[in-house]
């Protein structure tokens, strides 16, 4: 194999990717890194409003056209539910799925079906913090 060359596997990672930041361009392009084809799901407005009590602040076509506008993505799906998501793996036919730590462990059962790799957060930012600053310069 060239050594310029990605290993032949399919990567794939969920999340919302609301108000995209360096945490999310640091994970995806960790995640590129590990084969030649990287699937992003995105989690729905109504799937976000079921796990986090609100809406994301960019709807979720917006999410969509964000990462599908970087390099190191090569197929965006809507996330409509998390009990799907072994099915996603298959559809998607999956070698590795990526996720942060916030989430380590709790995907260790997809292990039977694709690799499961976990990398630590990047520090100090979050959509809840940027949030929050943004509306703590308003009020
Ligand atoms: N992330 C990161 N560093 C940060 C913030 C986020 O590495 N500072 C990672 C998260 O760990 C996650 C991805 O970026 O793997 C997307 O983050 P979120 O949009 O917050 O994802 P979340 O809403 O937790 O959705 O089924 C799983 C869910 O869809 C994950």
């Amino acid at each position: 194999m060239n050594p310029t060359e990605k290993p032949n596997k399919r990567v794939i990672t969920f999340g919302t990717f609301d108000v995209f930041h360096i945490g999310h361009v640091n994970i995806l392009e960790r995640a590129k890194e590990l084969g030649n084809h990287l699937t992003v799901g995105v989690s729905s407005d109504a799937l976000n409003f079921n796990k986090k009590g609100r809406y994301p602040v960019y709807r979720q076509e917006h999410r969509v056209h964000i990462l599908n506008s970087l390099h190191c993505v090569d197929e965006v799906f809507i996330e409509e539910s998390l009990e799907l998501k072994g099915e996603y793996l298959s559809r998607y036919k999956a070698d590795i799925l990526v996720m942060g730590d916030d989430w380590a462990g709790k995907f260790d059962h997809f292990k039977d079906q694709c690799e499961v790799i976990y990398f630590p957060r990047t520090k100090d930012v979050s959509t809840t913090d940027i949030i929050q600053m943004i509306q703590s310069r308003i009020d």
